[in-house]
């Protein structure tokens, strides 16, 4: 239910469910679950007592739930009114002349609103309301409860599975790489996401070369991207045998894995059409095929990378903003599936998201839902270890980066014993619970 308040004030009535053990509550109207809200996108008033809002709205408090009475803070009601206005804008242009002098009227009023609130100076900046959202977004938190039904969801069969076609040597150009890259295609399209083949050719020390990106997409539309990334490729070899089990089949199932037992939280956080989404990269072409040099190696990164910093996004804005900007966070994933696994936190501004990994992971631990594992995300930053990977040309164009990335670097890295062999099942699972648990939160999702 919406009611037009005082100064236009945007009014949602209904019912709020605290979670006890967090700072966040489920939004109900006729109780069906509307929204999830953190403390800091909301004011909240328990209940009767500011009773100068609409108190003919507020029923007596049913058994272990309170009401309340919920508005939107300002700064938060404003991003959504822009966000909204902005996203519409992006579905509709190009049209024609007419409607974009309908557009320019909305925008200009978008903006005057904007700039009427004294809270902001209407400078070039603060237009590009979508992007800022990156840096103010947090976590929601997830109770006890949703870790144990995160856990539950947990499908190693459906992994394995996964993961038997990745299995095989994939060196670019080859038949093999094609079947794996099909499969991955195939997997993503299956789950209803939109999938995007990226190709491009390539200058590399044995010639030429077609490499193709994978990029899989839950909701296109959606302005901002959690980005979980590996590279599907793997090292070419003299004997033409090696796999690159951890390197990085396993991260690729992972994902895929990831898409399908989530799928049902994620199809109904599509429904929302939040202003953010979950995307997955499967890099070509990471690994080099003479000596790894700034030119021989990351070819699928670095040209993705270039393409996307020259997409204005949205189109023809004056703002600046391309592509790039719509990833939130780029979360690269590599070298996993060993028993000897050891991720420590390498870049300061991700910091915050670090810790979350390491704090599911030891909650998880508490709560006995992970196998009796050493921690895999240490408390402890190495923010040297400039360890090249296909997050490089991304984060020198100022993309947040999180890399889960052990190190020291598995014992079979870039032998041929990096197959099926080298894989330890509990550590993955352990992996892929952490994993979904940081998705689950960063995304909010509802299960
Ligand atoms: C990671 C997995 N890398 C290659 N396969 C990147 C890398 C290459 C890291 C050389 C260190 C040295
Ligand atoms: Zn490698």
């Amino acid at each position: 239910m919406k009611i037009e308040m005082g100064f236009g004030q945007l009014m949602k009535v209904g019912r709020a469910i605290r979670n006890p053990s967090r700072d966040s509550f489920k939004l109900l109207e006729n109780n069906r679950l509307v929204d999830r809200l953190t403390q800091s996108r909301i004011c909240l008033t328990d209940s009767l007592h500011k009773a100068r809002f609409t108190t003919e709205h507020i029923r007596k408090t049913g058994k272990g739930e309170k009401k309340y009475v919920v508005g939107w803070r300002w700064r938060e009601r404003r991003r959504r009114i822009v966000m909204k206005m902005s996203r519409w804008l992006i579905h509709q242009y190009p049209a024609s002349m007419q409607t974009g002098l309908t557009y320019l009227v909305l925008l200009y009023t978008a903006a005057a609103f904007h700039c009427a609130s004294g809270q902001a100076k209407c400078n070039k900046r603060s237009r590009a309301l979508w992007y800022r959202a990156r840096s103010e977004h947090e976590g929601l938190g997830l109770s006890d409860a949703e870790l144990q039904t995160i856990s539950r969801m947990g499908d190693m069969k459906h992994f394995k599975n996964v993961l038997n076609p990745i299995l095989i040597p994939r060196v670019v150009g080859t038949e093999s790489h094609a079947r794996v890259r099909k499969h991955l295609v195939d997997t993503m399209d299956g789950l209803g996401w939109t999938v995007e083949e990226d190709s491009f050719d390539g200058d590399t020390p044995l010639g030429m070369k077609r490499f193709t990106n994978v990029i899989a997409t839950l909701d296109p539309d959606a302005p901002r991207h959690l980005v979980l990334a590996c590279h599907y490729d793997s090292k070419i070899d003299r004997e033409s045998v090696f796999v690159g089990a951890t390197d990085s089949a396993v991260p690729c199932a992972m994902m895929m894995n990831l898409a399908k037992v989530m799928q049902a939280a994620l199809d109904k956080f599509r429904q929302t059409r939040s202003d953010l989404t979950l995307q997955f990269i499967f890099f070509d072409g990471e690994e080099a095929f003479h000596r790894w040099t700034k030119e021989d190696s990351l070819y699928g990164a670095r040209n993705l990378a270039a393409k996307l910093q020259d997409i204005s996004y949205p189109a023809n804005n004056r703002d600046g903003t391309h592509s790039l900007h719509r990833m939130d966070l780029f979360v690269l994933l590599d070298l996993l599936g060993s028993e000897d696994v050891q991720i420590s936190n390498y870049f300061k501004d991700t910091e915050r998201w670090y810790a979350r990994l390491v704090s599911y992971e030891q909650r998880l631990n508490d709560l006995q839902l992970l196998h009796r594992r050493p921690f895999i995300f240490k408390k402890r930053s190495m923010y040297n270890a400039g360890i090249e990977d296909d997050h490089i040309p991304f984060l020198e164009r100022g993309v947040p980066v999180l890399h889960l990335i052990p190190a020291p670097f598995p014992s079979v890295w870039h032998k041929n014993t990096d197959n099926a062999s080298a894989l330890h099942y509990p550590t993955i699972e352990n992996f892929t619970k952490i994993l979904q648990a940081f998705v689950a939160d960063y995304l909010h999702l509802v299960f």
